[in-house]
């Protein structure tokens, strides 16, 4: 009865159609349902099943990285390592190897400027990421940005996203310089 895997593999292949999620939203869902589930039940004997789904969410979302240009990096126009500046400072963004576009724009070689405030730890590079007062993104293509800072040390890096906000493989970066605020 050679109609029976002919039904079957249909059959497989709707049930995957369905399960593929439409959007960015839905796979970043996922991910973090993927996340939350491997956590609370990694004991588990069900370990088989979860490590393959784990694989398969890490091969999506790695598929969404960009490729970046040899050497491409960027650098603050305006800001040496161990400057002393005022507040509110004016920091300008650099680019070299890329081009800037605004975030949503998919064009190879190309993304948008994202500043790390004080940030010690560098955020996951296969992710987009993360949005707040220490991950400041220029989703407008923006180039420079007046920044006000508390009195003391602070530290500032570039790191470009691509259209969806993730770090370009091999990511590109700029140096983390260290200012002092007066
Ligand atoms: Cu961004």
């Amino acid at each position: 009865m050679s109609i029976i895997p002919g039904v079957l593999s249909t059959f497989k292949h709707h049930l995957e159609e369905r399960r593929r999620p439409t959007t960015i939203m839905s796979r970043l869902l996922l991910a973090l349902f993927f996340v939350l589930f491997l956590t609370a039940c990694s004991e588990t004997p069900d370990e088989q099943t979860t490590a393959t789904a784990e694989e398969s969410d890490t091969q999506s979302m790695e598929a969404l990285r960009s490729a970046s240009t040899e050497g491409a990096q960027s650098y603050f126009i305006n800001l040496e390592d161990g400057a002393t500046v005022s507040s509110p400072v004016t920091v300008q963004f650099g680019i070299e190897g890329m081009e800037i576009v605004p975030a949503g724009t998919d064009q190879e070689f190309s993304g948008h400027h994202h500043l790390l405030i004080d940030i010690d730890e560098m955020p996951a590079l296969d992710m987009p990421l993360p949005a707040d007062a220490q991950h400041v993104h220029f989703g407008k293509g923006q180039t420079e940005v007046e920044l006000t800072l508390e009195p003391g040390t602070h530290t500032l890096q570039l790191i470009l996203g691509n259209h969806l906000h993730i770090p370009h493989d091999p990511p590109v970066l700029s140096e983390r310089v260290t200012i002092t605020v007066q």
